[in-house]
């Protein structure tokens, strides 16, 4: 490595004031019941602002509105995010139902926003329903426990693999490894549901520690050949290998990240390295050991410098994978050959390998909401109404009606087109994503959700002029660098800088593989359109064969490839 480009920040020196917030925290209860009854604010105060993360909401307010209410000499309208947990986005009607009688009847916006880590965020709970949107998840089976903050996220899966025989046991062992790296802490049932600790047990918590992770945490299972998951934006990934339609074990790659700072060259996004192969029954053990690996040796000082992608560097790859050995009492060995050859969804019908049929449903940017000409929300419910299989959610913000039988197929379709579910749409629609941004993200710089739309109708004009409609490039915006749309593993990715300004980054590839490099800072909407219409022109032209756009501006030199981010994602 190259001493002189090796950029961290400081690992010694004070711990961040968030250490200490969760070490006072009393495993994650604060003072938050006491919050709830002061009616003299909606929102938390103090400490409990963070800790509610861990119990899945964010304390947010409505950005469009915030300026009017500060004239106006009023508190901002706070209001609750909730973002429920669903390894692998697996969802039955019946939960679905639940969920959405209480977006329609309790909540400011009344719509569900599919995420892009296969599960849903309900935004706009008042402070006084927000106890009962955690008692309505619970009567049905689900909960919000550790979807946010310096924890173990929403365990991801696969969820375009129902033609793959080892679908369903990658998918127990994500629910699997969900529960087993949860917080143990009785907070959250006490707090939300009211239990009381009637066999007085002491608060423990064996693998995250009573201080929890120095950052979030995320994982994923992958089954290839897709990569909807995004594996290298998570810090633990899992590629299931079959041998004869078997599930015979893992690669374990570690240290994917891909949230920057504007110009701050101590940050950057790291795909993730190979550690090698694992055998099933070992999936926890090497979990636990990556997890408590990254507890202990993670940066605890300074948060921008505390995910696992940064620990990775700062104390070496084999120094870390050589601990998780040690600490899972395994020998990796080699990686076992794998291919991934897409990431996007399969929109429409498909059957799976047991014959049932599976309808993937094109959710623009996730946002299950009535419009006035189509009433996706209302068609989703209905179909949960009469389907008795399950809901999958995808890591690409879309919904999948699940184990339909020839019988109800049309039914399901009937109700799909008549709520406007299923028109037509472009393959460069489907392979576009945005972050929420405005207004309800407090971070959003620049708007992503609401600019997508119009966004998308502009390149796919492009596309049409140079008689490029049958492609497609991988395109994501992001309202700011924390970069939740994925924008650092796009061929064509924005980063929102200010209002109308964005970063734009181009050179990933299709699969995901790739990070693309920056090219142009701080373009408005119209210079960025001019440039894209600039690199498709010269893609149709030059492009060898069928080659993408991603690959071929690395291959022209417009852009070069990232070969080492840590010393040249800024050169
Ligand atoms: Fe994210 C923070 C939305 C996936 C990196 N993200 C936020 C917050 C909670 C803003 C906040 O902290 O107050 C956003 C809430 C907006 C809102 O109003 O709903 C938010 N992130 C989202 C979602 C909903 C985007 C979406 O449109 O789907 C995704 C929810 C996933 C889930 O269900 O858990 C979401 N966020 C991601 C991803 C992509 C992924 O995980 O595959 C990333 C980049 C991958 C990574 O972690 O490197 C991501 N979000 C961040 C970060 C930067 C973290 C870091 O490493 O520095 C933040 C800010 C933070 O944590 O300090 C953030
Ligand atoms: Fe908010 Fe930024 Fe994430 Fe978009 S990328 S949801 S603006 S934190």
């Amino acid at each position: 490595m190259n001493k002189k480009n090796f950029r961290v920040l400081r690992i010694e020196g004070k711990l961040s004031d968030a250490e200490r917030l969760k070490k006072q925290s009393n495993y994650l209860r604060g003072t938050i019941l006491e919050d709830l009854e002061n009616h003299l604010t909606g929102g938390f105060i103090g400490d409990n602002y963070f800790l509610i993360r861990f119990h899945g909401m964010y304390q947010q307010d409505d950005r469009d509105i915030r300026i009017e209410r500060i004239a106006q000499k009023l508190e901002p309208r706070y209001a609750m995010m909730l973002r429920c947990r669903l390894p692998g986005g697996m969802i039955t009607p019946t939960q679905w139902l639940a969920i959405d009688r209480f977006a329609t009847e309790k909540t400011l916006y009344g719509s569900i926003r599919l995420t892009n880590r296969q599960t849903f965020q309900i935004h706009g709970i008042l402070k006084k329903n927000i106890k009962l949107s955690h008692q309505i998840l619970h009567k049905v089976g689900l909960d919000a426990l550790a979807t946010a903050h310096d924890v173990n996220r929403n365990v991801l899966c696969t969820s375009n693999a129902v033609e793959s025989e080892i679908y369903y046991e990658a998918y127990r062992w994500a629910k699997k490894l969900s529960e087993y790296l949860l917080p143990q802490t009785r907070a959250y049932a006490e707090i939300w549901l009211d239990e009381k600790n009637k066999d007085n047990i002491i608060d423990q918590e064996p693998i995250l520690g009573e201080t929890y992770l120095p950052r979030k945490f995320k994982t994923a299972i992958v089954i290839p050949p897709y990569n909807d998951v995004d594996l290298h934006a998570n810090d633990l990934s899992f590629i299931a290998i079959a041998s004869e339609g078997k599930l015979i074990g893992f690669n374990l790659l570690v240290g994917g990240g891909l949230s920057i700072e504007h110009g701050k060259k101590f940050t950057y996004a790291r795909t993730a390295s190979e550690f090698g192969f694992l055998p099933v029954h070992k999936i926890l053990d090497v979990a636990k050991a990556v997890i408590t690996t990254q507890r202990d040796w993670g940066n605890r000082i300074d948060r921008n410098n505390a995910k696992t992608k940064y620990t990775l560097e700062r104390v070496g790859i084999e120094q870390f994978k050589s601990e998780v050995e040690k600490r899972a009492k395994i020998e990796f060995k080699t990686i076992h050959p794998y291919e991934l050859t897409t990431r996007s969804d399969h929109i429409g019908w498909i059957q799976g390998i047991d014959n049932k049929w599976h309808l993937t449903l094109f959710i623009e940017n996730g946002r299950l909401i009535d419009y006035p000409r189509s009433f996706i929300k209302s068609g989703v419910a209905n179909i949960a109404k009469i389907h008795t299989g399950h809901f999958r959610l995808s890591a690409n913000q879309n919904l999948i009606i699940s184990n339909v039988s020839e019988k109800q197929k049309s039914k399901i379709e009937n109700i799909a087109r008549q709520h406007g579910l299923m028109n037509e749409v472009s393959l460069q629609r489907v392979n576009s994503m945005a972050c929420v941004a405005f207004p309800t993200c407090p971070l959003a710089m620049a708007e992503a959700e609401r600019f997508l739309p119009f966004f998308v109708s502009k390149i796919e004009q492009i596309m049409h002029k140079y008689g490029m409609d049958e492609e497609y490039i991988i395109l994501r915006v992001s309202g700011c660098p924390n970069g939740c749309a994925r924008a650092l593993l796009a061929e064509l990715g924005l980063i929102g800088k200010s209002p109308g300004r964005y970063n734009m980054y181009i050179g990933g590839n299709h699969i995901g593989t790739r990070i693309p490099r920056l090219f142009r800072e701080n373009l408005t909407i119209e210079e960025i359109i001019t440039l894209i219409d600039k690199l498709i022109a010269s893609w149709k032209e030059g492009r060898n064969g069928h080659e993408q756009f991603g690959d071929f501006v690395i291959r022209t030199g417009i852009v070069k490839p990232i070969l080492n981010p840590i010393i040249d994602f800024w050169e």
